[in-house]
This record gives C-alpha cells, structure tokens and sequence, in this order.
C-alpha cells in the first residue's frame, strides 16, 4: 500500500471557480499537498494520459474536454491515500456519489465531472510521473 495518490481539478470545476474550494476539502480531509501546478494539456497529451479509454466510445469526448482548459495537478500524501482519495471525491458519475463528496458537490455528469483520483498505487505513480518531475515534489 503506498500513501501517495494523484489527482487533478478538471477544466469544468477549474472554469466555474471551484478550485480553492476543492483544494481546501482536500486538505481538511488530511491530504498533505506534495507538488502542485496549474497547466493546460494538449489533446495529445490528454489522449497520451488517457491512451487505457482509447477503446471507449467516449475517448474523443473525454480528450477534447480534458484539453479545454486550464487543470490544475496535484500529487497528495496520506495513509491509504489511493482509496481514501476515490471515497472524498466519490463516485464516476455525480447522480451516483455520496452527499458532501466532491463529485456530488461539483460535478455535473459522468463526463464532466470535476476530479480526477488514481484508482491504484501502480497509477497514482505513472500519473504522478506523467506531470511531475523530482525537482516539483516537496
Ligand atoms: P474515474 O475517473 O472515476 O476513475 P474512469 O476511470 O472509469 O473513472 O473514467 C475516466 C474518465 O472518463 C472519467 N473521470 C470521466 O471523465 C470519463 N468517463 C467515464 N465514463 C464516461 C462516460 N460514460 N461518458 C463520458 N465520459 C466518461
């Protein structure tokens, strides 16, 4: 079990004006931020980051949202980090989520929806490599 996880606030939340919010429920929910930026992705990159959906009926929607506008990326410490992280942001789909999670919060549908959390330890590594370098880590 690893205590890192990675996320990323996405173009609609980041848009709306919902980032300080979100970084701050993070934070009240024990997360300790170890890098942090604010870019925006290319659709190359973004379908480069997403290339495992390339069979879904929903990749091209997915990359052209993803690379719509600004993101900010995060990489965040805690025990348990990966899960503690997917049950704080909740489910894939916002009309499926726990109240006061951040998906239920913010999010509108299950292709906008707000957040990113890494669903393993093996990805919130190779996520975590995919925006950061060792010089952007605290
Ligand atoms: P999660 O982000 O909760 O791990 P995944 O890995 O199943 O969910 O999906 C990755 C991303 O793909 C989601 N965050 C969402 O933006 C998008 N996505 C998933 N399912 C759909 C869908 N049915 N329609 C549009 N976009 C989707």
């Amino acid at each position: 079990m690893s205590n890192r996880t990675f996320t990323m606030i996405k173009p609609d939340a980041f848009s709306k004006g919902h980032s300080g919010a979100i970084i701050d429920q993070i934070i009240k929910g024990g997360f300790k931020v170890i890098a942090l930026k604010m870019l925006k992705l290319s659709p190359e990159k973004a379908g480069e980051f997403y290339a495992i959906h390339k069979a879904r009926p929903f990749f091209a929607e997915l990359v052209e949202f993803m690379s719509s506008g600004p993101i900010i990326a995060a990489i965040l410490e805690k025990e348990n980090a990966v899960a503690d992280f997917r049950k704080l942001i909740g489910a894939t789909d916002p009309a499926k989520a726990d109240e006061g999670t951040i998906r239920k919060l913010y999010a509108a549908s299950v292709g906008e929806n707000a957040i990113h959390g890494s669903d393993s330890d093996e990805n919130a590594k190779i996520e975590s490599d995919f925006f950061f370098s060792g010089l952007e880590r605290f």
